[in-house]
């Protein structure tokens, strides 16, 4: 009875939050139609000065070779620095997973649900009610690649993220508090108290420990007479704490706010930068607005110094003519919502299943119109939503406000701002349907295209010279060789609860890889590897194993050779060469290796992996532990994401490093080839099915951590 009653009390709670924010956007929606304001030319772009935003720490990610699954490849960086000044990226960010999901979890055993899982395994799920959660529960549109995670708690989560979006280029996180205080009201559930000190905590932990994060900024409703009352709140848990200060995205030198500066008390109104949120999906209304999601062509949103000071870029936009649902149908029964594979003025699918592989989701089609748009326009910030929103309500009545959508809904109900893979608008990367991490890194390539890269020094020869792996000298890594970094800390351990109380474990994390160098001769090239702290694991599959990218022949994920992917335990090191997707075949068995307390070295003769030209460019990568799963068979798939989630890979993620010799030119593309190399987004995202390439083997490892995971879920 108690619960039942708090169950009542939680879902009235929420109805009149969710009203609140509905009333308001259904009357400035209509207000804002009746004078649609189009921005046009409005001259050159004003100079901002260093202070008004702070850079995170440069850790040349800039510079580092990507391409992805698709074969979109980021820019490369040239012998000049060519990175522009005044360029900023920020990216819309949730916290809200845990406290949003308490009532759900509390009042669906079944919870969390994924829609688009409940589509794939029944397309006609929209007309059985009894495959989903009760009225107003909120479901995930998919599974996020590190699950169900609560940031509450997650640690793991948030490095992750932190290093991700740094790496990225993002400069800072807008976070998400338009649910917060709606009506002036504090309401705790929707404070996200929790999350937003473990992610600051961590943040500055980060920085301590000599790593990046972005910078901070929140985004608070657009009903600017709450504004107030939440911020004098967020002043006094969190701006008025000067372990905090160094975190906020400064702006014309002062921490910005996507807030109004109404009823904000006098003596901190100056604190903050403020730009008014701007909620609809059309240009805003006037000077000081910023929108965080809007309709392609997309305008900008200025000041009265700067007539481009931000472009939105969003991945799918669930609004056209009037305010509404990602699930929105036509009369038909067809998806009308503009999804990940919409393309304005394109020929989009109109399809009755929200999973369909018919649309081509993964190729982020309206992602790439967008981003097009805004690098066009060349603001002094894109404003992109977003990372992890991942959650939405489900509406058995929709209301008034969403004029588009049918009403009755189907059984399954409808779901306004996320629905399915194709239906959500969420970068962070996930196993669901295709999507793995196309859009992260489609993310980087066209962050790299707005900000410029860092230079490339030419990596020089030495004649005659070589590590003696009989008599080894570590100290001759002092003297020469080309030097890249890795973040510290980041073989992660992990041992957490998720939404639904499942268990996160990750006990992956060893080596921890920090610098990393390379310089050849005539015969050889010299790879060096050092770690935090002394080198352990020996004798297992994918210890310290060197991933290598000549360009030449077979290949799995761009890798053409791979050293020391299987366990060793003496004698010299085997190198494989690549014979298609993860089919490896030995090109030599005695490659030399060096290993002592955190140093690693191994040699690689350059005519075994086809380098007998003077001039010559690869790309490389170091991986430890990432290889824990296993087939039936007993072999370990290749799965490329499992670099983001095990061991620790040096440089992160996709990325590898670039190691041009001195005669190879360097020279970087054009943005004219550039937008060649990712034109296929738009081309190809018409209909045409793409696979990553995840072998079967893969499916069977990961269908078996599921279990497992399921299991731990019911104990
Ligand atoms: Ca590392
Ligand atoms: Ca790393």
């Amino acid at each position: 009875m108690k619960v039942f009653f708090k169950k009542l009390l939680l879902y009235f709670i929420m109805a009149v939050f969710l009203a609140d924010i509905f009333l308001y956007v259904s009357f400035s929606a209509s207000e804002a139609r009746e004078e649609v304001f189009f921005m046009t030319d409005r001259g050159q772009n004003v100079n901002r000065t260093a202070s008004d935003g702070e850079k995170q720490t440069y850790n040349k990610s800039d510079t580092w070779a990507l391409t992805d699954a698709l074969g979109r490849s980021a820019q490369e960086p040239g012998r000049e620095n060519s990175v522009r000044e005044g360029k900023y990226a920020l990216i819309f960010y949730h916290l809200w997973h845990n406290d949003f999901m308490r009532s759900t979890v509390l009042g669906d055993k079944k919870a969390p649900r994924n829609v688009s899982a409940i589509f794939e395994q029944d397309p006609d799920a929209a007309s059985k009610a009894s495959l989903w959660g009760p009225e107003i529960s909120y479901h995930y549109w998919g599974e996020p690649l590190f699950g169900f995670y609560n940031l509450d708690n997650d640690e793991y989560v948030i490095r992750k993220h932190a290093q991700m979006l740094t790496d990225a280029g993002i400069d800072a996180i807008v976070i998400d508090y338009s649910n917060y205080c709606v009506g002036g009201v504090h309401n705790e559930s929707s404070y996200n108290r929790a999350a937003l000190t473990k992610l600051l905590n961590t943040y500055l932990t980060i920085r301590t420990e000599g790593g990046a994060t972005p910078q901070v900024a929140l985004l608070l409703t657009w009903d600017g007479n709450s504004n107030g009352p939440a911020l004098m709140r967020f002043y006094k848990d969190y701006y008025s704490k000067n372990e905090y200060n160094e975190l906020w995205f400064r702006w014309e030198g002062k921490p910005l706010v996507l807030a109004q500066d109404v009823a904000v008390s006098e003596d901190i109104k100056d604190y903050w930068t403020y730009r008014r949120p701007w909620p609809l999906y059309t240009p805003v209304d006037g000077p000081n607005a910023w929108s965080w999601l809007s309709n392609y062509p997309q305008e900008p949103c200025y000041t009265a110094d700067d007539p481009k000071e931000m472009v939105a870029v969003s991945v799918a936009q669930n609004w056209s003519t009037s305010l509404d649902f990602m699930s929105a149908t036509d009369s038909d029964g067809n998806y009308i919502a503009h999804g990940r594979s919409y393309v304005s003025g394109g020929d989009n699918k109109l399809l009755k299943n929200p999973v369909s592989s018919m649309y081509g989701s993964e190729y982020g089609a309206n992602l790439q119109q967008q981003f097009d748009r805004a690098i066009e326009i060349d603001p002094s910030v894109l404003f992109i939503t977003g990372w992890n929103e991942w959650i939405a309500a489900r509406f058995l009545k929709i209301p008034d406000w969403a004029r588009c959508s049918e009403d009755p809904v189907l059984p399954g109900g409808g779901f306004c701002d996320c629905f399915t893979t194709e239906f959500s608008r969420d970068i962070e990367p996930t196993r669901q349907g295709n999507l793995g991490d196309n859009f992260y890194n489609q993310l980087c390539i066209n962050i790299r295209r707005f900000k410029g890269t860092g230079a490339l020094a030419p990596a020089k020869e030495y004649p005659g010279l070589a590590f003696n792996f009989d008599s080894p000298d570590t100290g001759i890594w002092d003297e020469v060789g080309y030097v890249y970094e890795d973040s510290v800390n980041d073989a992660l351990l992990r041992n957490t609860k998720g939404i639904g109380g499942s268990e996160l474990v990750n006990t992956t994390g060893r080596n921890d890889f920090k610098l990393l160098k390379v310089f050849h001769n005539e015969e050889n090239i010299f790879f060096y590897a050092e770690t935090t702290r002394d080198i352990t694991g020996k004798g297992t599959d994918g210890w310290m194993s060197l991933y290598i990218k000549t360009g030449d022949g077979e290949s799995w994920e761009g890798y053409n050779y791979v050293v020391n992917r299987l366990a060793v335990t003496d004698g010299p090191l085997k190198l494989e060469k690549n014979l298609g997707g993860w089919n490896w075949a030995t090109a030599s068995d005695n490659i030399p290796w060096f290993c002592s307390g955190n140093k690693f070295v191994v040699a690689v003769p350059r005519a075994l992996i086809g380098i007998d030209q003077s001039s010559f460019s690869i790309e490389f990568k170091w991986a430890d532990n990432t290889l824990v799963e296993y087939c039936e068979d007993g072999s370990a798939p290749g799965d490329i994401l499992k670099f983001y989630e095990n061991g620790d890979v040096a440089p992160n993620g996709r990325f590898n490093y670039l190691y041009l010799s001195d005669a190879a030119s360097g020279e970087k593309t054009d943005g004219s080839s550039l937008y060649r190399r990712i034109e296929p987004a738009l081309t190809i995202g018409t209909g045409i099915a793409a696979t990553v390439a995840v072998g079967a083997c893969a499916g069977v490892a990961i269908s078996t951590a599921n279990k497992k995971r399921k299991n731990k879920q019911k104990k």
